[in-house]
C-alpha cells in the first residue's frame, strides 16, 4: 500500500469532500480515502499495482474538481 495526498482545487463543503472520497474509492485497488475541503487536499490509500495515479486524478477530475 501507498499513501498519497492530492491537492484537489474546487471543494467547497462536505458534500464535495463525499463525492471525492466516492469517486476515488470506488476504483479498484483504492483502500481509503479522505478528502478536506478546508485543506484543499485528499489523502488517498492505494494500492500502486492495481491503482495508477492517472485512474485517480481523472476520477477526481470527472466529478468536477481539479488535481494539481
Ligand atoms: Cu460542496
Amino acid at each position: 500500500m501507498a499513501t498519497i495526498t492530492l491537492k484537489v482545487a474546487g471543494m467547497k463543503c462536505g458534500g464535495c469532500e463525499t463525492q471525492v472520497q466516492e469517486a476515488v474509492k470506488a476504483l479498484a485497488g483504492v483502500n481509503s480515502a479522505r478528502a478536506s475541503h478546508r485543506a484543499g487536499s485528499v489523502e488517498i490509500e492505494y494500492d500502486p499495482g492495481q491503482a495508477s495515479l492517472d485512474a485517480i486524478r481523472k476520477a477526481v477530475q470527472d466529478k468536477g474538481y481539479s488535481v494539481e
